[in-house]
């Protein structure tokens, strides 16, 4: 299985980045410099339209979303006992969902929907 995490430093790509680390899990880096809008590029878009990391790559297929990011690769390297099982499993869903959706909007700066929209001239 081949895993290229879509990552750029200071952003929320250190997320899988530490747990595909803690999994012990095989995997290549590549290097998005969102300063340089290449998270515009077509071949990032491709994989991505909604232009964001971070993106797990898993055997040619792209799987963006930290909260899916996280339980896949839990579920795919059990013995690093990254989620607990049972009724446990969900809270700890719960809980990435609430620093998906409660925490990290506001550590990023306000953007308007504008933002969304691929910068002129990449
Ligand atoms: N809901 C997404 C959030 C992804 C996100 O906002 N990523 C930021 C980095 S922390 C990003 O790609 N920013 C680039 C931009 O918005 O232009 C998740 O949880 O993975």
């Amino acid at each position: 299985m081949k895993l290229t995490l879509m990552y750029a430093p200071v952003s929320c790509a250190l997320v899988p980045y530490v747990a595909l680390t803690e999994a012990g899990a095989a995997f290549e880096v590549q290097a998005i410099d969102h300063t340089r809008a290449e998270h515009f590029r077509d071949e990032f878009l491709a994989l991505n339209p909604k232009a964001k990391l971070p993106m797990l790559v898993i055997d040619g297929r792209p799987l963006t979303e930290n909260v899916a990011i996280q339980i896949w690769i839990a579920r795919h390297f059990p013995h690093a006992g990254l989620m607990p099982s049972g009724t446990e499993e969900f809270q700890a869903i719960e809980w990435l969902a609430w620093f998906a959706s409660g925490v990290h909007p506001h550590l990023t700066p306000p953007q308007p929907p504008t933002a969304l929209l691929r910068p002129a001239g990449v």
